[in-house]
């Protein structure tokens, strides 16, 4: 078998089926990102996303038998809406970040990598593959990084030449000895402009991040937001983009490749307020398509309701009344309470002080304590 000649064909395979970029490397372990993991769970800087057992994250060996080499591909993703929808007062609206546009990304890769597995058995048989997408063991990251898809950014991205770091980023483990490819230079050089744009300081250094301070990862969590985080949330309903958008490299980058990835402006920037009211079947058949999905429904309507208050959107007060009265969840009625106070007015003031007096959970309760606290910071001003 010439792997050479196997590695041509399966380059030229893979821009038929959509595959945008393709690289390959070695299955050597990966070193540095051990160390680096290692670090980041001393730290505290981890997510909990992430897969618990480091050795498996960085030696392929351990999940493939015999494993070789290791097919990194990446499919661009589009930064900039076709139809746009604007808010505006009284019909205020989220936003899912670019990584949720369309369908969820994990299919569409997973697809693609299927499509590139029955090729490859097509041509050798006796050959042994293994894919992933995002919930693998590897760092997609650091395998792309090493088989010369893009280089590391100082916003941890991989940023193609090509199409910036708007990528998604999937690969495939094998057991054919592929002749690797170069990595691409680190083009940061001293620009810092991506440590500037984050809000939180999640990006504690230049290509290092405190997952627990990312606005990406709290859109994600079940639980209250911490107080430090939420006026700095925005109107952000899933993930966060900011790190990204400000990045000189993904100037003017914007690829629509793929219908399937296609953004509808009403689901990826809805309207704030029916959010509220959405049933668990309206949420699904409405956003289950979504890779902004995967939490459910709750945590999007935590963030709802944080964008609420971020717009001080009064026509929300009855709403946000409503689920503080009615709802069964904690955060949901703590997030309401804090959004009350936050929004402020007489109605809101009258809602929470009827609130404390009717409710029970000690961790509400806070909640409405702050609520009340803000309205009159709000009145002393
Ligand atoms: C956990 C996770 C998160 C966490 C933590 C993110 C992080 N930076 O670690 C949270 C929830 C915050 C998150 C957010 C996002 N994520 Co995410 N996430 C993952 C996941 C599941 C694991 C990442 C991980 O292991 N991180 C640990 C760090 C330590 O390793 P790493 O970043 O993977 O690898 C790099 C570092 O280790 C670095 N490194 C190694 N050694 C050393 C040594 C030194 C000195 C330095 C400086 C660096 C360094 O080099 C590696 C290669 O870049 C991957 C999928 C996967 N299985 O890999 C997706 C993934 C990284 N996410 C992705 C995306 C798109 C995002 C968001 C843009 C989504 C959004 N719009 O909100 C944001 C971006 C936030 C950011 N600035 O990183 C894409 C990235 C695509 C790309 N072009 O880079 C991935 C690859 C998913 C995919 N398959 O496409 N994510
Ligand atoms: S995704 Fe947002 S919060 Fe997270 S590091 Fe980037 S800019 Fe900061
Ligand atoms: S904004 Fe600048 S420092 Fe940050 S990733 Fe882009 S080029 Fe690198």
């Amino acid at each position: 078998m010439d792997v050479q000649q196997l590695k041509q064909e399966i380059i030229a395979y893979s821009k038929e089926i959509g595959i945008d970029k393709i690289g390959f490397t070695s299955a050597e372990p990966f070193k540095e990102l051990k160390n680096r993991l290692i670090r980041q769970q001393e730290l505290g800087y981890q997510s909990g996303f992430e897969e618990p057992d480091i050795e498996k994250r960085v030696t392929p060996g351990l999940l493939l038998d015999g494993a070789q080499s290791i097919i990194s591909i990446a499919l661009a993703y589009p930064s900039k809406m076709t139809d746009r929808v604007e808010g505006k007062k009284g019909m205020r609206r989220g936003m899912f970040a670019r990584a949720s546009w369309g369908q969820d990304y994990h299919h569409i890769l997973r697809e693609r990598l299927q499509k590139l597995e029955i090729f490859i058995l097509s041509k050798l048989p006796e050959a042994r593959l293994k894919s992933m997408v995002d919930t693998g063991e590897l760092s997609d990251r650091a395998v792309a990084e090493r088989a010369g898809i893009g280089w590391s950014g100082k916003n941890c991205a991989i940023i193609t030449p090509e199409f910036g770091s708007y990528v998604y980023l999937g690969e495939m483990i094998t057991n054919i000895p592929f002749p690797p490819d170069t990595p691409v230079e680190d083009q940061c050089g001293s620009c810092t402009k991506c440590l500037e744009a984050c809000p939180t300081g999640a990006l504690v250094q230049g290509g290092q991040i405190n997952a627990q301070r990312c606005i990406s990862y709290l859109t994600q969590t079940k639980e209250l937001i911490p107080d430090e985080f939420r006026g700095k949330i925005g109107n952000r309903l899933y993930g966060c983009d900011s790190c990204q958008t400000a990045c000189p490299y993904n100037k003017g980058k914007n690829f629509h490749f793929h219908e399937e990835m296609e953004p509808d402006p009403e689901i990826v920037k809805p309207l704030l307020k029916p959010l509220l009211k959405l049933s668990n079947r309206e949420f699904k058949s409405k956003f289950g398509y979504l890779a902004g999905a995967w939490r459910g429904k709750k945590p999007i309507q935590r963030n709802a309701m944080l964008a609420l208050a971020h717009f001080k959107d009064k026509s929300a007060v009855p709403d946000l009344v409503d689920v503080l009265q009615k709802e069964a969840s904690v955060v949901s009625r703590g997030t309401a309470a804090w959004a009350l106070g936050k929004i402020g007015g007489e109605e809101a003031f009258t809602a929470l002080k009827e609130a404390k007096e009717r409710e029970m959970d000690p961790v509400v309760l806070i909640e409405i304590e702050k609520g009340l606290s803000l309205y009159k910071d709000e009145k002393s001003e």
